[in-house]
């Protein structure tokens, strides 16, 4: 299902102009976006009007994230579904979030190296973000590009990210359906990989398959997911295993409908894709509250701590006391 207008660069947004900023986002504007995002990643406190509005203009865009540890092969594999995607005419916009890559370093640049063969099409977009702040800020940051991305004509906006701690794996709340690219491990490496993946993907992939632990790695993965919907049988959707070789493009395509098998479940399941996004949605207001906080806590205006430091050097209150106090006042 293609969508109508062109991916083009208008003429510069004034940056306070909400109205025109969702237009412009909204008629595909990838300068404008761009330009957002850097704004988000300064952390612009004053951009939450417009997030707000922009928000209201999302949710049509497939969201897939795909996380996997380093080297997987997931920056390899997004370029090739990028490809798959546009052949039929669909127009994708990837967000590349590397923890790992704090300034412009090798990772993020050898991702647009990779990336190089869509540069020119307008309808894709490519966009790196590092981590500048502290993890929590990223996903947060994470979280409003990719409503930013959301409010524009994208069929698929793709989320890519290091999958190896918790806050990296925070960002993946962020996204309908969650694609675990993993590569074949020996004996221990599997038993290490054990903890919580099963909680995390909706689709798991093998990469590399011209690994010769390929197919023992998909078999050990299937036996952990039959496992996991033993344990919750309430779950209507059994993440399936493919064994993909990025680097040729096989099993790309075979991907690609899984991907789509995973959504029409969504759509033919009401009840579950409004639980996951009940999840979800719990997770981002969450997620907002603590940016909220941490903010006036840096701003020290409601929050002040200094004047209650005499008392806490002193032992007269507690941390526990005096953040409970700030909470309470927050509230009146
Ligand atoms: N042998 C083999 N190497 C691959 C395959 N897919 C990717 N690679 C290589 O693995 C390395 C890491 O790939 P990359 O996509 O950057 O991984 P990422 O860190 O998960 O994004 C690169 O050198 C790729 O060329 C594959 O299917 N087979
Ligand atoms: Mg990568």
């Amino acid at each position: 299902m293609p969508s109508a207008p062109p991916v083009r660069s208008a003429p510069s947004v004034p940056a306070d102009d909400i109205h025109a900023l969702t237009a412009a986002l909204a008629s595909g504007d990838i300068r404008c976006a761009a330009r957002l995002i850097t704004r988000i990643e300064r952390v612009d406190a004053s951009l939450v009007p417009l997030m707000q509005a922009l928000y209201r203009h999302g949710g049509r865009a497939q969201v897939i994230g795909v996380t996997g540890p380093p080297g997987a092969g997931k920056s390899t594999l997004i370029s090739r579904l990028v490809a798959h995607w546009r052949g039929r005419g669909q127009r994708v916009a990837v967000l590349a979030v590397d923890p790992s890559s704090p300034f412009t370093g090798g990772a993020v640049l050898g991702d647009r190296v990779r990336m190089a063969e869509h540069a020119c099409d307008d309808g894709v977009f490519i966009r790196s973000m590092a981590s500048r702040d502290h993890l929590g800020g990223l996903a947060r940051a994470a979280g409003d590009a990719l409503v930013v991305l959301e409010a524009m004509p994208w069929d698929v906006v793709l989320v890519e990210t290091v999958g190896v701690g918790q806050n990296e794996t925070e960002i993946m709340r962020h996204a309908s359906a969650v694609v675990l690219v993993q590569t074949p491990m020996g004996g221990d490496d599997v038993q290490a990989a054990k903890a919580g993946i099963t909680e995390i993907g909706d689709l798991f992939v093998v990469n590399k398959a011209d690994h010769p632990q390929a197919d023992a790695t998909v078999r050990h993965l299937q036996d952990m997911i039959s496992l996991a919907q033993r344990l919750h049988p309430e779950r209507s959707w059994q993440p399936p295993v493919l064994k993909t070789l990025a680097l040729q493009g096989q099993g790309v395509s075979e991907l690609a409908a899984t991907i789509d098998h995973c959504f029409a479940h969504w759509a033919a399941h009401p009840d579950d894709a409004r639980r996951r996004g009940s999840a979800r949605l719990r997770h981002r207001v969450g997620e907002v509250l603590r940016e909220l906080l941490d903010r006036r806590l840096r701003t020290g205006s409601e929050l002040a701590i200094d004047p209650m430091l005499p008392a806490l050097l002193a032992r007269e209150t507690d941390p526990y006391a005096a953040a409970a106090q700030l909470l309470d006042r927050l509230g009146g």
